[in-house]
């Protein structure tokens, strides 16, 4: 079995949960924040037998679009340094979907 975590974004959660019900697998869907923009996002566990991998990515790709996002003032690029800091609104591409694939060990539903 491999657990499918993927971060998505709010806006597209929903429709992707409803399309993997419909499609015969379950998620968890947890509230997430990104570390880069600070603001919300979605995180969704997926627990699904390995042959099934493809279909869930395949789902994902589907609903979930990358979106232009402005960055606030100052808000910090890398190691913290003065010059690291951006003093101007920017445009970052958020992703679709940033998706982790991995193996479960043991799996038990009571
Ligand atoms: P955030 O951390 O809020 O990042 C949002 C977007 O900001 C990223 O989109 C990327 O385009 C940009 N970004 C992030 N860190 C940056 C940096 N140090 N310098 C310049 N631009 C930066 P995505 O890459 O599509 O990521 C979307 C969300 O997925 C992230 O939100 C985070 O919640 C999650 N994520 C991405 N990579 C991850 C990783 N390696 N581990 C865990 N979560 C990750």
């Amino acid at each position: 079995m491999k657990l499918v975590i993927a971060v998505v974004q709010d806006k597209d959660s929903q429709k992707l949960v409803e399309v993997l019900v419909e499609n015969g697998f379950r998620s968890t869907k947890l509230a997430s924040t990104g570390g880069f923009l600070k603001s919300g996002n979605t995180t969704l566990l997926v627990g699904v037998e390995v042959q099934d991998v493809p279909a869930v990515l395949a789902i994902i790709r589907s609903i979930c679009q990358a979106r232009e996002e402005l960055v606030a003032p100052m808000a910090p690029m890398g190691s913290g340094a003065v010059e690291s800091y951006v003093p101007y609104p920017i445009e970052v591409l958020v992703g679709g979907a940033t998706v982790f694939v991995v193996d479960v060990a043991q799996f038990h539903r009571y």
